[in-house]
C-alpha cells in the first residue's frame, strides 16, 4: 500500500515571523546580492565595513513536488544601500504558470511585479494585506519602513525559482527613498 504523507501543523509567531518546525532557512547578505543594487560603489563600500544581513526565509519542510503547497515566512530587515531600500533578489518561478500568495504580518513593504513583456505592477503591503501574484509575474519585496517587514507566503510545490533572468535584466523599477518617502523610479540599468 502506498504510504500517504501525514497531516501536520507548524506554529507561526506573527511578531517575528519565526515558524517552527522549519526545514530550510535561507539567509541573504549584501555579498549575495552584489550588483543588484543600483549604486555599486556604495555596495562595495558597505562590504568593506562588514556584510549586512538583508533578509531571512524560514521554509516549512514540504516536498517540492506537484500537488504540494510550500509555505514560508520572509523577514526583510530595515535598511538601505544608498537610497535603495533592502529588498529580496526577486525571481520568476521556474514553472512560470504557478501563482503565489503573500500575507503581510509586520512592518511595511512594497511588492514589485513585472512580466517578460514589460508590464509592471507595485503595491504596498501592511499587516493583513493578502497579495496575489498571478502566474507569469516576477516578484520582489522591499522593506520601506523602519522595522522588519515580515510576510507569509504559499506557492505550489513544483514552482521552483529562476533567479537568473532578474540577475541579468534587473527590475524595470527601483524603490528608493526621496525626502524620507519611498518612491518608484525607472531603473536606468534595466535590460
Ligand atoms: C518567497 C521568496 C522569499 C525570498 O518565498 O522566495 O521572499 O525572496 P527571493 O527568493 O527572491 O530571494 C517566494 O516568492 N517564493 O516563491
Ligand atoms: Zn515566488
Amino acid at each position: 500500500m502506498m504510504s500517504l504523507m501525514q497531516p501536520f501543523a507548524a506554529q507561526l509567531q506573527f511578531q517575528n515571523g519565526l515558524i517552527e518546525p522549519y526545514g530550510e532557512k535561507t539567509v541573504r547578505r549584501l555579498s549575495d546580492m552584489r550588483g543588484m543594487y543600483l549604486d555599486i560603489a556604495v555596495t562595495e563600500e558597505l562590504l568593506k565595513q562588514g556584510d549586512p544581513l538583508l533578509y531571512e526565509v524560514y521554509e516549512v519542510d514540504v516536498p517540492h513536488e506537484q500537488g504540494q503547497l510550500i509555505y514560508c515566512t520572509s523577514i526583510i530587515y530595515p535598511g538601505k544601500v544608498g537610497d535603495e531600500y533592502y529588498m529580496t533578489k526577486g525571481h520568476f518561478h521556474n514553472k512560470e504558470s504557478t501563482a503565489e500568495m503573500y500575507l503581510g504580518l509586520q512592518g511595511r513593504g512594497y511588492l514589485l511585479l513585472q512580466t517578460h513583456e514589460g508590464q509592471v505592477s507595485a503595491m504596498e503591503m501592511v499587516p493583513g494585506t493578502v497579495a496575489y501574484i498571478p502566474p507569469f509575474w516576477a516578484h520582489r519585496t522591499i522593506n520601506i519602513g523602519g522595522e522588519p517587514f515580515i510576510f507569509f507566503g504559499v506557492y505550489p510545490g513544483d514552482a521552483g525559482h529562476n533567479y537568473g533572468t532578474i540577475e541579468e535584466e534587473g527590475f524595470a523599477k527601483l524603490v528608493v527613498e526621496k525626502n524620507g518617502k519611498p518612491v518608484l523610479i525607472d531603473n536606468p540599468r534595466y535590460r
